[in-house]
């Protein structure tokens, strides 16, 4: 008799009476009747060294916008000017004020038991003018200390350098569009692997790139431009080589001292072909929004992804342009981001069904399509929904996605930096959430014991609720709940918080339920 997991799972029933339900189990498998779902249960644990963690960035949590020296950020500039942009009209002046209350933070994190906790460095407050001539005294204090009170507390720091607020100084340059942009990344990173590296042995260069581009140049982030056609790609080649030249920066002059890991982070979506009609377009948009980020960094050729390269050629070719709108690579370039990583960063939320958009079908919102490639991006009336619209539930996606990376780049270590549910954040008992968590870690884990894919490690996003970017204060992601009507911004564990503290325990989605923690 050989059960599947997700079978065995059915049988164990909702996880809050995993417990009871299991012990029952155990009982009836002493008189025999069934002791091998028993021992597929205990067997769905990650393999030894999986690491589990949680995650927040800089702009969403921190507040403190302009205490002591810190520089603007794009994102101050925009919710100050443009406060229509956001859902709600509001802002993160303060937003968890974790600036002033790291320390409470840490206690969640300790309370839960994280292996690591991901959070990211504010480019403006470390160095208020964007460029490294001037490192913020208070910017490193405060960094600093939460570094030092996660290792004191046994909790290994990840550090972000780029979750997208950045200097408004350099966006007054061209931010991503100025190629000069990749030497000042790289000497941010330089500055922060000298001050950090020590004691930070995990580093992820860009958060979503995809987002840095694609979504702010389609104006739904900031700098909130609104130009997909020649700015968000050259955006793409300037982040890609800020991403290699930071890489390199920390092998050459920081790797031989304190062994430490660089990468970066992508959100990629499971998108699936509507009919075989439409798998060609599927190929070209996963290429398009993923495989343009993924492909010069991971591929063993290196450079564009070829189709989507001549598909680009041949387009911007036919609009008059002199030269292609996905600017070239010099071969240096090529071997510069080729090899640039040391594991593959994963955020994944959700999954896509792809079409050919009909003729002058509206594409404008990313979640209509890309109107580059003319792909229309349905969901599944299957899939569950969230309080982001945009977030449809199908933990099987993750499977396949993480299948379809190992596919196409081999056995590269994958590290999920961020997977995560919204709700309205009105109740703390988030069943919705602890389902969300459980069906998509029981997914992971098939991917690893199942595929072979080499997954090392995992982040919920959020540990706490926070600002989330365009939907405010709408949509929450928190494993603990934070009242932004109280001044003090009191935190409450959520039902999920307890369901990922017993994660951490059992070491697997079916989480110990056993130990009643304050968490
Ligand atoms: C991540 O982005 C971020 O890293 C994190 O900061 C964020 O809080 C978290 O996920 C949750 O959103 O409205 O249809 O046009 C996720 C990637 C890209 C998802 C933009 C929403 C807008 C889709 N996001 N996308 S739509």
């Amino acid at each position: 008799m050989s059960l599947r997991i997700s079978e065995s799972l059915d049988v164990i029933g909702p996880y809050r009476n995993n417990f009871s339900v299991g012990r029952k189990m155990c009982l009836l498998a002493v008189v025999g009747v069934l002791a091998v779902v028993c021992e597929r249960v205990a067997s769905q644990r990650f393999p030894p060294g999986f690491q589990f963690g949680a995650a927040t960035s800089a702009y969403q949590i921190e507040g403190g916008w302009n205490v002591s020296d810190k520089g603007e950020s794009i994102w101050d500039r925009m919710v100050h000017s443009r406060p229509d942009l956001i859902y709600d009209h509001s802002n993160a002046d303060v937003a968890c004020d974790s600036y002033h209350l790291w320390e409470e933070d840490l206690r969640l994190v300790q309370e839960m038991g994280l292996d690591f906790y991901r959070f990211s460095i504010s480019w403006p407050r470390l160095l208020p003018n964007g460029f490294s001539n001037k490192v913020s005294e208070d910017g490193r204090r405060y960094y600093s200390a939460v570094i030092d009170g996660l290792r004191a507390r046994g909790v290994a720091p990840v550090l972000t350098l780029y979750h997208w607020d950045l200097p408004q100084r350099l966006q007054d340059l061209g931010g991503w569009t100025n190629p000069l942009i990749v030497e000042w990344f790289a000497d941010y990173a330089r500055v922060a692997f000298s001050l950090f590296a020590d004691r930070v042995h995990t580093w992820i260069t860009i958060n979503e790139p995809g987002s840095v581009c694609d979504v702010a140049y389609r104006g739904f982030l900031a700098p909130g431009l609104r130009d997909h056609e020649v700015g968000a790609l050259l955006c793409t080649k300037h982040v890609l080589l800020a991403h290699a030249r930071a890489y390199r920066v920390y092998q050459e002059e920081f790797k031989p001292k304190y062994h430490g890991e660089v990468s970066i982070a992508y959100q990629e979506c499971w998108f699936e072909p509507k009919t075989d009609q439409d798998l060609e377009i599927t190929l070209l948009t996963r290429e398009y929004l993923f495989g343009r980020y993924s492909h010069p960094i991971f591929s063993a050729a290196g450079g564009w992804p070829p189709a989507l390269e001549r598909y680009m050629a041949d387009k911007s070719k036919k609009e008059g342009y002199p030269r292609s709108r996905l600017p070239a690579f010099t071969p240096d370039e090529i071997q510069l981001l080729k090899g640039s990583f040391d594991f593959y960063g994963l955020n994944h939320y959700t999954s896509r069904v792809v079409r050919g958009a009909a003729p002058g079908e509206p594409l404008a919102f990313i979640s209509q399509g890309v109107e580059e490639v003319r792909a229309a991006l349905e969901t599944r009336p299957r899939w569950g929904t969230a309080t982001s619209s945009w977030l449809k539930v199908n933990p099987e996606g993750l499977r396949h996605l993480l299948k379809l990376i190992k596919q196409q780049y081999g056995d590269v270590k994958i590290l999920i930096t961020e997977n995560g549910y919204s709700d309205t954040g009105d109740q703390l008992e988030d069943r919705d959430r602890v389902n969300y968590y459980k069906d998509y870690l029981e997914q992971v884990l098939l991917a690893i014991t199942e595929d072979a894919v080499r997954v090392v490690g995992y982040t919920a996003w959020s540990l706490l609720d926070n600002f989330e970017w365009a939907a405010g204060y709408t949509s929450r992601f928190g494993l603990y709940s934070v009242d932004f009507s109280s001044p003090r911004r009191p935190r409450a564990a959520r039902a999920s918080a307890r369901y990922y503290a017993g994660v951490l325990r059992a070491r697997g989605p079916h989480a110990d339920t056993t130990r009643n923690t304050t968490a």
